[in-house]
């Protein structure tokens, strides 16, 4: 038995620096992964998916998280609900994961069988007595903000998802998200822990070398920072960058777009996410290799081809709304070592691809980010178990994200008692 096995998980947390990285077996240990799972997919907010995935009613999503299953339905009144994907009787699995369309939901056991409210309709052989009433499907907590559907399986749901909506819901509404189809979407199986994934994300330190088409669209913050002061160069080029910032920001103000950034990534949020309007590198107007729209129909009521790129990030999410198109991502931890990425890219639902657009101009940036992203997981992971990994400082200037985050994970398990 390795001596790290020896320590709980608090003693883990404890024995990280401020600045540092985790502890290799906060990554890559069993118990940790199921106390993460318990804590941070079971128990907080998370993004499962976007209404276009259930675009008619008696479209069913099913998603698996850890040994829970969520189904996702568009309800007869165009309503989405979220419930357990677990039936009332024996217990049997309703639907496997993926999409499919019903009109009821029929168990495959039994055949117990429910309205897409969830209400148990119909069953044999359970006598007079039996009262179907309280045999309904368990409801899952469930917001839809923007298009954006998130789930929570507490039985008490954080109550300051709430800062999340308020911020979001003006952001995304002129974007229309719900009127929107997923053009593409992928399924990425990292070979790395979740939180490798997430700290990866929250840092662009990693742009410059490994991202050359994301690197068109993204205006770097980092400047080559360095301990004793910027380079001339690099304070001309954060003074260039100021100077971009300020006049689209006044611009998008002045056309009533939201742009401020709202953070709320500290040890006293329960629900992690931050959200703002980023200028677009380049000709301004979308995550693309030219950096110009990738579809033609722009979202929703947005007439600006340059509305920049309100992003969301969550615990287990990132997402990047344009004036054309929005690509939406999260993840689901599989293992200590695997997450799985789904990634969904959303055009106008009247946009037809070859005319307004084309798959690879829409999706060429992210499929190429996303996959250079996992393989900097896997390695990441891979070094993080070897026995002679010790961890490593971050930057303060392009890493404080990685930071945080590791502060509000601490914070969060400690909140709930480990
Ligand atoms: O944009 C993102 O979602 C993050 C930040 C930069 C690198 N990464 C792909
Ligand atoms: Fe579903 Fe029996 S377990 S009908
Ligand atoms: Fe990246």
């Amino acid at each position: 038995m390795s001596t790290h096995t020896l320590h709980s998980h608090s003693e883990l947390l404890r024995q990280r620096e401020t600045g540092c990285t985790l502890p290799g077996a906060l990554y890559g240990r069993d118990d940790v992964f199921d106390t993460d799972v318990k804590v941070f997919f079971h128990k907080h907010w998370i993004l499962v998916g976007v209404t276009a995935d259930v675009p008619e009613p008696g479209d069913v999503c099913t998603v698996d998280i850890g040994k829970a299953s969520v189904l996702i339905v568009r309800d007869d009144n165009e309503d989405i609900r979220a419930w357990r994907n677990v039936c009332r009787h024996r217990g049997a699995r309703l639907k496997e994961a993926g999409k499919s369309t019903v009109g009821m939901l029929v168990c495959p056991y039994h055949q117990w069988t429910y309205d897409l409210d969830g209400s148990l309709r119909h069953t044999t052989h359970m006598g007079s007595g039996f009262d179907a009433s309280c045999r309904s499907l368990l409801p899952v907590h469930l917001r839809v903000v923007g298009s954006l559907i998130f789930v929570c399986l507490a039985k008490e749901a954080p109550a300051d998802i709430a800062l999340l909506e308020d911020s979001m819901r003006p952001r995304l509404a002129p974007y229309q998200l719900d009127q929107c189809k997923i053009a593409y979407e992928t399924e990425i199986i990292e070979n790395g822990n979740w939180k490798l994934v997430i700290e990866n994300n929250r840092e662009c330190y990693h742009c410059a070398g490994t991202h050359p088409e994301l690197t068109n669209s993204f205006l770097p913050e980092d400047f080559g920072y360095c301990p004793d002061g910027l380079s001339p160069e690099s304070q001309q080029a954060l003074e260039a960058y100021h100077a971009r910032n300020a006049a689209c920001a006044a611009s998008w103000a002045a056309d009533g777009l939201v742009s401020h950034a709202v953070e709320a990534l500290g040890s006293e949020n329960t629900t992690l996410f931050r959200t703002q309007r980023l200028v677009i590198a380049g000709a301004g107007e979308s995550q693309t290799l030219d950096t110009q729209v990738a579809c033609k129909r722009l979202l929703g009521e947005v007439t600006r081809r340059d509305s920049g790129d309100t992003h969301l990030w969550t615990h287990s999410s990132w997402s990047h709304v344009m004036s054309d198109h929005a690509v939406i991502s999260y993840i689901i931890p599989l293992a200590p070592d695997k997450t799985l990425v789904r990634t969904k890219w959303l055009v106008h639902q009247d946009a037809i691809e070859g005319v307004d657009y084309t798959l690879s101009g829409l999706t060429e940036v992210w499929v190429a980010t996303n996959a250079q992203d996992a393989s900097l997981v896997a390695i990441n992971h891979a070094g993080t178990q070897d026995p002679g990994y010790q961890p490593g400082p971050l930057s303060p200037f392009t890493e404080s994200y990685v930071d945080q985050f590791a502060q509000w994970y601490a914070a969060r398990l400690q909140a709930h008692g480990l």
